[in-house]
């Protein structure tokens, strides 16, 4: 591992990004000093400033160090671990680091586009829940249930799959299948008592 400064370390993004949560996370599980600097991408000028701050897409997060900018939360998570001193976030055993990469793609594939945007996002404007999203999201909190360990997803030590899934959990709790989490999945549900000791992402 190469130790890098983390002085000069700034991550763009929003409190309310689960991809900025992300980041800020393994930051802070990684016990690197950051600076935060706010970018609301869905104001009228957000996209125009993310794309001047360097991400192609007009999206967040960025992450930069000192001459260094980064964009995509999976390349920028990585970073963090391999470049910085502190607890590794990546498991050393093969299957086990497996496990957490199945857990990062389901939360980009399935927690995300299905849970975030497809069941909270409308009910937080007041929109009935489509039942096809929520047997869409029976079936990715069920593959979750079946990958989860304990007492962290991967294990005895937290990994970048409990960042992944903590930043998305208000928003998982605040959905169609909010309630019924802790009886669909009562692994899931412990760990969220977990998860709740890890430090604040926003
Ligand atoms: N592939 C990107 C996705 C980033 C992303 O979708 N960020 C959201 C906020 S969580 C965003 O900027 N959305 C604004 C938009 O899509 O216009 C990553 O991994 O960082």
């Amino acid at each position: 591992m190469t130790a890098r400064d983390p002085v000069h370390v700034t991550l763009i993004g929003a409190d309310y990004s689960v991809y900025s949560r992300i980041c800020r996370l393994a930051l802070r599980l990684k016990r690197v000093p950051h600076h935060f600097e706010p970018l609301d991408v869905f104001a009228p000028d957000g996209p125009g400033r993310a794309r001047a701050a360097g991400h192609p897409f007009g999206k967040i997060p960025l992450l930069r160090h000192g001459p260094l900018t980064l964009h995509e939360t999976l390349a920028i998570t990585r970073y963090i671990d391999q470049a910085f001193d502190g607890p590794p976030l990546e498991p050393a055993d093969p299957a086990l680091r497996a496990r957490m990469n199945q857990i990062v793609s389901i939360v980009d594939t399935g927690v995300y586009p299905i849970i975030v945007w497809g069941l909270h996002v409308p009910k937080s404007k007041g929109l009935e829940p489509d039942p096809g999203m929520i047997a869409k999201a029976r079936t990715v909190l069920g593959a979750l249930e079946a990958l989860a360990l304990g007492p962290w997803l991967c294990g005895e030590a937290q990994s970048l799959a409990d960042a992944y899934l903590a930043a998305c959990m208000d928003y998982v709790a605040d959905s169609a299948v909010g309630e019924a989490l802790p009886d669909l999945c009562p692994r899931l549900a412990r760990w969220r008592l977990q998860a709740g000791t890890l430090p604040p992402f926003a």
